[in-house]
């Protein structure tokens, strides 16, 4: 027997749109699982979605059996741009295999390692930024970490520098990128009788999509005339075959996985860092504890890959950070039967049914993290608890399959950019007061927080 999901009554025409806080919807949709319990649903722009919240029911829709990835709502809208490429492919579409199993090798350890030199010559750049700028400059944290992970991202995918941390402005690119980003998530928010009120948006849209396919193009191109010798994802995509099919990427495939990276790959890094960053100035136990470990494994030598995997305490307060943070706050998934599936026992999901879960909300779930879930506690993470943790518990990187590609990646990247700040400066929040704020937009970040670091003694 089956009972209806709870869901918060809605209104004529628009449903439950009014429920939703276009600024940061996931902070509506986890005061709506405070008040509506583990599962609810909503009607926006009349589709039904269904949205879970704790660890007994995120561990049954990741049973990859009876769910699978569903690609709707803003990143369906991505879709115009980046078609079947990895990150927005349906389920059932063949180029998701295809491109998964070339680049899966590509994204292993012994490729990732490899890109390690290129990784801290960005983090180089950051470094010398901050210690030229000196103590009283106000550091725009997550600018700056977002400068890092675009231009890490896109030297170690295709060998392209962006230059961010040499002008003020970003790169011609980046500003298509993020307006591409911004106006696939409205565009999704918008009725479809609305359309023609939005030309100018819609105009603006296209010519972003134009614009970063072109300049992918044009790298592509430079590669085919002059070949590189190196491990990079480009080549990864120009000459690896399928070892199942013996078939080869195609050139518009290649596009959309290189635009795909950039959009994966940047933004949740430099969230990740970005809060990693807040709670350590806002925890100074932690702070010192992290500042210690650096000091006692690294040192003032040069960071080498090897150090990484002697972090345990930076390693758990990053998990630890992507728990109260995960900066990519939701996927959604789908029964797989056209039957249909029951979840909790009692509640009937339709096929094709949007499930989103709430990755912040299923993060404090009471029953595995105890009544102190909403706080900063690294030492819940340290290898031997977080094992134990049970499934379902801790998602930040999604779920089998269609987990992140780029986890291995964007873990080597921000332990060596963490340990090598620690290494060099004293951190301090600009505002002592600052209260943590979301931003939202496909990602979360803190809003508006900034930060001072001071060189360290023997580096001056
Ligand atoms: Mn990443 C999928 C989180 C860094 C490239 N990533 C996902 C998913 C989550 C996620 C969650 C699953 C989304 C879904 O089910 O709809 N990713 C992260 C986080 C970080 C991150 C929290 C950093 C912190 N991701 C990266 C980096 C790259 C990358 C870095 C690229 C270098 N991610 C991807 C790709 C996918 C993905 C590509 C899609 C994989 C697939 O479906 O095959």
């Amino acid at each position: 027997d089956t009972v209806p999901i709870p869901n918060p009554k809605g209104w004529p025409l628009v449903g439950n749109i009014t429920d939703v806080d276009a600024e940061v919807p996931i902070a509506s949709l986890q005061n709506l699982a405070k008040t509506y319990g583990e599962v609810f649903s909503l009607t926006l722009f009349g589709k039904k979605r269904i949205f879970i919240s704790s660890q007994k029911l995120m561990e049954e829709i990741c049973n990859e059996k009876r769910f699978g990835k569903l690609v709707s709502a803003a990143l369906g809208e991505l879709r115009n741009g980046i078609h079947d490429g990895l990150f927005t492919a349906q389920n059932d579409e063949e180029n998701w295999g295809l491109a998964h199993r070339i680049l899966v090798p590509a994204f292993g350890p012994l490729n990732i390692t490899g890109m390690f030199d290129d990784m801290k010559d960005i983090a180089s750049q950051l470094v010398l930024k901050w210690a030229r700028y000196g103590a009283d400059y106000v550091i725009p944290t997550t600018d700056d970490f977002t400068r890092l992970t675009l231009d890490t991202l896109a030297l170690c995918a295709m060998n392209y520098r962006f230059n961010s941390f040499y002008s003020e402005e970003m790169h011609p690119f980046i500003s298509s990128m993020v307006s591409f980003l911004k106006l696939g998530g409205d565009r999704s928010r918008r009725a479809a009788f609305m359309a023609p009120f939005y030309r100018a948006d819609d105009a603006q849209f296209f010519s972003d999509i134009e614009y970063m396919r072109t300049l992918s193009q044009e790298i592509i191109d430079k590669r085919i005339e002059h070949p590189e010798d190196t491990k990079d994802l480009l080549n990864a995509m120009l000459y690896g075959k399928d070892p199942r099919t013996g078939k080869s990427l195609s050139q518009g495939t290649i596009i959309d996985n290189l635009i795909t990276f950039l959009i994966a790959g940047h933004e949740t890094s430099s969230g990740a860092l970005s809060f990693l960053f807040y709670y350590l100035v806002k925890n100074p136990e932690a702070y010192r504890k992290a500042q210690a470990e650096v000091d006692k494994v690294i040192g003032t030598e040069s960071i080498q890959v090897h150090a990484l995997q002697k972090l345990p305490y930076i390693t758990a307060c990053l998990r630890e950070t992507l728990r109260l943070q995960p900066t990519a706050p939701a996927f959604s998934t789908t029964p797989l039967s056209p039957q249909g599936e029951v979840i909790g026992g009692k509640y009937f999901v339709e096929h094709g049914q949007p499930i989103a879960a709430l990755l912040s909300q299923i993060h404090l779930d009471p029953t595995v993290y105890g009544s102190d879930a909403e706080e900063f506690k690294p030492e819940r993470m340290l290898d031997e608890a977080f094992k134990r943790l049970p499934p379902g518990a801790w998602k930040p990187f999604g779920n089998g399959a269609r987990g992140c590609i780029g986890f291995p990646f964007a873990w080597q990247e921000i332990m060596m950019v963490t340990a090598m700040l620690l290494q060099y400066f004293d951190f301090a929040p600009q505002d002592q007061s600052y209260n943590l704020q979301i931003k939202s937009t496909l990602t979360i970040k803190p809003k508006d927080f900034f930060m001072r670091a001071t060189l360290r003694e023997g580096w001056t």
